[in-house]
C-alpha cells in the first residue's frame, strides 16, 4: 500500500519547504518509497479523525507498513531504519540516532524559542529583554554543532537520517541569513539540500503549495 504523509493543504510557508512534512518527504525520497499526502486544513488538524492519527493535531503523520506515526524525528527514525538511512554497525547507528535527538531536542527548541519570541511574542514587554539571551543561546547552539561538524560532510559517517533531521532544524535559521557566521553549518545544508532526494521532496511540496494557491 502506498504510504501516506499528512501535510497542510496550503503550508503557511509560502512554498519555501519549511513544514515539518519536509523532513518525512526527503527521507521517503531518499528511501525510494512511492508515496502520496493527505492536505490538511487548519480545522481539519483539530477534528477527531486527525487527532486518532497526531494526538496534538499537528502534521506531519505517516501512515506506512501497516502503522500511524507521528513526530516527524520518529517517522523518519522508522524510515531511515527499514531503508539503510543508518550506518550499518551497531555504534554508528546509536551514534546516528543520538544526532537526530540532538536536532529535535537541543537545536530545534532554541530556533523555535527565537521564531515564537519574534513572532508571537513581539510586541510583548519582555521581548526586548528576552531575545538577546535566546539569541545568545542559539549562537552556542550553532557554535558547537559547527565544531562537531568540522572537517566532515555528513555527521554519522555517511549521509544518514541524522542528517536530514540536522538538515532540516537548520533550515529555518538559514531561510532567515541567520548563518553567515558559520559558514560550515550554511555548507552543510547546502550540501543537504543539493542532494537528489532533497530536490525532489522540495518539488513535490512546492507543486501542492502552487496548486493550493490556484
Ligand atoms: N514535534 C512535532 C513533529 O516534529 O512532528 C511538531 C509538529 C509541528 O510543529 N507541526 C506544525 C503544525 O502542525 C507544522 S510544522 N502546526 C499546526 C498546529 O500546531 O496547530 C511547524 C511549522 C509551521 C510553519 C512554518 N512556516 O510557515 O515556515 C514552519 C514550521
Amino acid at each position: 500500500m502506498t504510504a501516506i504523509v499528512s501535510v497542510f493543504v496550503a503550508s503557511p510557508d509560502g512554498g519555501r519547504g519549511l513544514a515539518r512534512d519536509m523532513a518525512v518527504r526527503w527521507a521517503l525520497r531518499e528511501a525510494g518509497v512511492a508515496h502520496d499526502v493527505r492536505p490538511l486544513a487548519f480545522a481539519d488538524l483539530k477534528m477527531p479523525a486527525h487527532r486518532a492519527r497526531q494526538p496534538f493535531g499537528q502534521i506531519p503523520t505517516l501512515d506506512s507498513d501497516g502503522l500511524t506515526l507521528f513526530e516527524s524525528g520518529a517517522i523518519v527514525l522508522h524510515i531511515a531504519e527499514r531503508h539503510g538511512l543508518l550506518p550499518a554497525d551497531a555504534a554508528g547507528r546509536a551514534q546516528a540516532i543520538s544526532w537526530m535527538f540532538a536536532a529535535v531536542a537541543t537545536l530545534e527548541p532554541v530556533i523555535v524559542e527565537r521564531e515564537v519570541a519574534l513572532l508571537l511574542e513581539g510586541d510583548q514587554p519582555w521581548t526586548p529583554a528576552r531575545l538577546p539571551l535566546i539569541e545568545a543561546r542559539l549562537r552556542q547552539r550553532l557554535d558547537d554543532l559547527a565544531t562537531a561538524l568540522a572537517g566532515r560532510d555528513w555527521l554519522a559517517g555517511g549521509f544518514s537520517g541524522a542528517d536530514i533531521m540536522m538538515v532540516s532544524a537548520l533550515r529555518r535559521p538559514a531561510a532567515q541569513r541567520l548563518l553567515g557566521d558559520w559558514p560550515t553549518l550554511a555548507a552543510y545544508v547546502a550540501r543537504g539540500e543539493a542532494r537528489q532526494a532533497f530536490v525532489a521532496a522540495f518539488a513535490d511540496q512546492h507543486a501542492r503549495w502552487q496548486a493550493a494557491r490556484g
